[in-house]
């Protein structure tokens, strides 16, 4: 599969400091900042600072380094918006999983009990 990275998408302009976001947590290989729309008392995005599209693009082409940055990212996140009591974790990809913004990104959703995921 051919993975088409746009890098004038509105989360590559975020990771270039070209427009301003929340960040709740940032290493050398992840970013990640509040939704500007939350569905949720938590919702936060976490982003791969390498330009993916995907999760799959992410998942077949990222090094190590940085799979296990984004995954840790994720975990600082959990931390830092206490949520012990559990979260969910999506990553809608292209159209079928009605993808808006094509650089991969995970939300974390949680704070309250969540509903049913609908499909
Ligand atoms: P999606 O998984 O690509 O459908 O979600 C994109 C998310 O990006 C969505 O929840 C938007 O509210 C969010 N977002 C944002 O946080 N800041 C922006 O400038 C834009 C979208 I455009």
């Amino acid at each position: 599969m051919d993975f088409d990275y746009d890098d004038q998408n509105i989360f590559a302009k975020i990771l270039r400091g070209e427009i301003p976001n929340r960040t709740v947590y940032e290493n050398d290989y992840a970013l990640a900042f509040e939704d500007i729309a939350p569905q949720a008392p938590v919702h936060v995005l976490v982003i791969p600072k390498g330009a993916y599209v995907s999760l799959d693009h992410f998942a077949l082409e990222a090094s190590a380094d940085e799979q296990v940055g984004f995954m840790q990212a994720i975990a600082e996140v959990c931390k830092i918006a206490d949520l012990k009591d559990g979260f969910r974790g999506i990553s809608n990809t292209r159209a079928h999983g009605l993808q808006e913004v094509p650089h991969y990104h995970m939300h974390i959703l949680g704070g309250r009990p969540l509903g049913p995921i609908l499909v």
